[in-house]
């Protein structure tokens, strides 16, 4: 019994997973701050960095991976990013070097746990050669005349 309930509990939880669209996490800037400056994800969700300062502009960069310096971004408005690949991000912002933060992307665990409903039924493709013995050939004792 438990064990179906479990999994009933299981496919609740993953409908309604899959249902919400893809989290969103937020960082503000302020006072020359990424806050969190440090989060971790899954792989495919998306990070907004909204500018909260009240004159200040910013921009957000990930000089590591070799991009260019994106476009600074001025008091509410905000940058956007989808991250596709687990992996560590470190980033600053271009015109400020001392304002750093991190984002570490990891794997979902529970996208892993994601399989279609077809997958039940396994194609039987057992390997499993049947020795083919040759038909003993029965010895029949003629009589000889
Ligand atoms: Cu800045």
């Amino acid at each position: 019994m438990k064990t179906i309930l479990s999994l009933i509990l299981c496919i609740i939880t993953t409908t309604v997973l899959a249902e919400t669209e893809t989290p969103q996490h937020d960082i503000d800037i302020i006072k020359f701050k990424f806050e969190p400056a440090e989060i971790t994800i899954d792989v495919g969700e998306s990070i907004r960095w909204t500018n909260k300062e009240k004159r200040q502009y910013h921009s957000v960069w990930f000089e590591k991976t070799g991009e260019p310096e994106p476009d600074y971004f001025f008091p509410d408005e905000f940058y956007e990013r989808t991250f596709d690949a687990a992996g560590d991000f470190p980033y600053r912002c271009g015109p400020h070097p001392k304002m750093i933060g991190m984002v570490h992307v990891v794997q979902s665990t529970e996208d892993s746990k994601v399989e279609p409903d077809t997958s039940t039924e396994e194609s039987s493709t057992k390997d499993s050669p049947q020795k083919e013995e040759p038909p003993k050939k029965e010895e029949s004792i003629q009589p000889t005349p």
